[in-house]
Order: structure tokens, then sequence, then C-alpha cells
């Protein structure tokens, strides 16, 4: 498996909450390098292309909200099948479905507070690097 970098913004209510070394330390511990790192607060726009796929959904206006209401961590990490193994460390979309151990397992408890957003695919991580990192 050849390397690989994904993307992954650490959402406001877990800068919020002091979480971002614990976050950040999970995908450390293992093996993922951070590339990249930034905080930012994320304008609306932007919030409102990177979940574009999402725009007619009921949960829009509360997720778009949830997103910009606060600062944000950006990371681009770095490691074989780092897409995949993020996701496994991140957990299921729902917290309350989430498997305890996960991120969203352990720290969420209900959506849209679900605490790291994680690319879903090489090719989106790019383009999201991009997005945000210019
Ligand atoms: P994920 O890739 O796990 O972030 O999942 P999605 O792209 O399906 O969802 C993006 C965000 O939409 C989630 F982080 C939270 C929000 N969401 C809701 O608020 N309600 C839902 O029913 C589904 C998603």
């Amino acid at each position: 498996m050849a390397m690989e970098e994904t993307f992954i913004i650490i959402k406001p209510e877990a800068v919020a909450k002091q979480l971002v070394g614990e976050i950040l330390a999970r995908f450390e511990r293992k093996g993922l390098y951070i590339k990249k790192l930034g905080v930012t607060q994320i304008e609306e726009e932007v919030a409102r292309e990177h979940y574009a796929h999402h725009r007619d959904k009921p949960f829009f206006p509360h997720l778009i909200e949830a997103m910009t209401c606060g600062p944000v961590i950006l990371a681009v990490l770095e490691g074989e099948d780092a897409v995949a193994q993020v996701r496994n460390i991140v957990g299921a979309t729902d917290p309350a479905k989430a498997a305890p151990g996960t991120i969203r397992g352990d720290f969420a408890l209900r959506l849209p507070y679900n605490m790291v957003h994680a690319a879903d695919s090489p090719d989106n991580a790019q383009a999201e690097i991009r997005r945000f990192f210019g």
C-alpha cells in the first residue's frame, strides 16, 4: 500500500471542549504524520461548498452553523492507506452509533456535532486540501 494523504477538520465543538491535542494524538499514535496544520474560522460560503452534497437536507442549516460558529483545526495527515485508517479512527457519522474507541464514539453524543470531518476518498482529500489550504 502506497503512502497517501488525507484531510481532516477538527470541528468547532472539539476546539471549544479542548480536545484538539487528544484528537491529533490519536492519529499520531496510529502512525500517521501531520504534514500541514492550521487554525482558521471557516467562512459560510466555504462551508456551503464543502457540504454541497447535503445542500437539500433538512439538517443543512444546522450543519453550516455548527461548522462556522468558532475556530477549527485543519490538518493534512499522511501514511499508508491514510484515508481509510483515519476514517476508522474517527468512527461512524452518527455519534450515537459510533463504536466506543473511535473519536466520535468516545467524545460526541449527537448529530451534527461529531467532532471531526475526514475526507472519504483520496480524490476528495486532494480537492479539500486545495479548498482549505489553497
Ligand atoms: P461523514 O463523511 O462521516 O462526515 O458523513 P456525511 O458526509 O454523511 O455527513 C457530513 C456531516 O453532516 C456530518 F458530519 C454531520 C452532518 N449530518 C447531520 O447533521 N445529520 C445527518 O443525518 C447526516 C449528516
